[in-house]
C-alpha cells in the first residue's frame, strides 16, 4: 500500500511540476496606457489632429488611450492631467491651449514618474525637464512665409511702398501658434512703415467668433486691403462677413485674405482665389507621438523637439487632384 501511495505522490508532483513548468500562455501583450489632454474641437485643424492621435494611439497599435477634450479651457486640461496621474498612466500627452500655467501639474506628473510629451503648441516652463519631448510646427516660419508672399505679391502688382491696411485676426491668446504668427506680422509691419494694422481681433481660432468680430468691425471701417487670419476657420468667418458687407475677396481690387492651416476647405477657397495664400500647419502628429513613446519604451532618449513638414499654397498651386490627395 505504502509503495502505491509513494508512486501516486511522485506522479502528482511530476504532473504538478509539468503544469507550472509549462510555458505559461503568453499573457495578453500589455497595452501602453496613455492619457491625452486635447485643447478642444475649435477648428478643422483640431479635429484632424484628434483623428490622427486617436488612430496612432489605438489598441491595435498597442495602446490604451485615455482621451480628454478640454473644450478650450486650461482648467479642464489641469483636471485631466491630475486624473491621468491618479489613474497611473504610463505616459501623458499634452496639447497645451496656452504656453503658461503648467509648472505645478507637470511637477506632479514627474513626482509620479510619468513622462510627459507635448504635442502642437509649446509650453513655457522654468524647468524644460518637466517634459520629455515636443512634436509641433514652426509657427514663426509659417508667418514669415505668409509675409514674404505678401511682399512679393505687392511687388508683382507694382504696389511696393503703397499704404496697406491690414485686419489682423488672432488665434487663442497665449497659444504658441498665436504668439509666433503674430510676431511674424508685427516684425513685417516694423519693416514696412507704410503697412498699418487697422485692428487686432481675438478670433480664438473659431469661425463664429471671427465672423462676429469682422462683421462688427466693418460696420465702422471698410478700408481693408489685407486680412491676416491666424487659422482657416477664422478666415471662413471673415470671408462670410466681408462678402455680406459687399466686399469681394481675392483677385485685383478684392481683399487679400491670408490664412494658416491649409485644411481642404481652405485650399478649395484658395483654388477659387478667395484665399490668396495659405501656410500649411500639419495636424498629423499621431504617428510621431506614437514613435516617441515606442522610443521611450525601448529606453531610448528622443529628440527634445521635432518639427513636422509643412507646405505653402497660393491660388495657382491648388488643383482638384491636390484636394483629393489631402488627408485633411
Ligand atoms: C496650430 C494649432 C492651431 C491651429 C488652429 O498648431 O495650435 O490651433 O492653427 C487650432 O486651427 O485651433
Ligand atoms: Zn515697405
Amino acid at each position: 500500500m505504502k509503495r502505491l501511495l509513494q508512486v501516486m505522490l511522485l506522479l502528482a508532483a511530476v504532473l504538478g511540476l509539468g503544469a507550472c513548468g509549462r510555458e505559461a500562455a503568453p499573457a495578453e501583450k500589455r497595452l501602453v496606457r496613455v492619457g491625452f489632454s486635447q485643447v478642444g474641437s475649435e477648428s478643422s485643424w483640431r479635429k484632424a489632429n484628434t483623428a490622427s492621435m486617436t488612430a496612432a494611439l489605438s489598441e491595435e497599435e498597442g495602446f490604451e488611450l485615455l482621451f480628454d477634450n478640454a473644450k478650450q479651457r486650461q482648467e479642464n486640461q489641469l483636471l485631466a492631467i491630475r486624473n491621468f496621474i491618479q489613474q497611473d498612466v504610463d505616459y501623458i500627452v499634452l496639447a497645451p491651449i496656452a504656453e503658461s500655467g503648467w509648472d505645478d501639474v507637470l511637477q506632479e506628473a514627474r513626482d509620479a514618474g510619468i513622462p510627459v510629451i507635448i504635442a502642437d503648441r509649446m509650453i513655457d516652463v522654468q524647468d524644460r525637464d518637466l517634459y520629455v519631448s515636443r512634436v509641433g510646427s514652426d509657427f514663426l516660419k509659417e508667418g514669415q512665409q505668409i509675409v514674404r508672399w505678401l511682399e512679393r505679391e505687392l511687388e508683382r502688382r507694382g504696389e511696393t511702398g503703397k499704404p496697406l491696411r491690414i485686419l489682423h485676426i488672432q488665434g487663442t491668446d497665449g497659444a504658441t501658434s498665436q504668439l509666433l504668427r503674430t510676431q511674424a506680422l508685427e516684425e513685417a509691419v516694423k519693416a514696412h512703415p507704410e503697412w498699418e494694422i487697422a485692428a487686432r481681433l481675438p478670433g480664438e481660432y473659431t469661425e463664429a467668433k471671427s465672423y462676429e468680430l469682422v462683421r462688427d468691425f466693418l460696420r465702422t471701417d471698410r478700408d481693408i486691403d489685407v486680412v491676416y487670419s491666424e487659422n482657416d476657420n477664422m478666415s471662413f468667418g471673415a470671408i462670410r462677413a466681408l462678402e455680406e458687407a459687399g466686399l469681394s475677396c481675392g483677385g485685383d481690387g478684392g481683399v487679400t485674405v491670408l490664412s494658416f492651416d491649409a485644411v481642404r476647405e481652405a485650399l478649395r477657397l484658395c483654388m477659387e482665389g478667395k484665399i490668396s495664400a495659405c501656410a500649411e500647419c500639419n495636424p498629423l502628429h499621431g504617428p510621431r507621438v506614437a514613435a516617441l513613446i515606442r522610443q521611450l519604451e525601448r529606453g531610448e532618449t528622443p529628440e527634445k523637439e521635432t518639427f513636422v513638414e509643412e507646405a505653402f499654397f497660393e491660388t495657382g498651386d491648388v488643383t482638384e487632384e491636390l484636394l483629393r490627395s489631402r488627408e485633411y
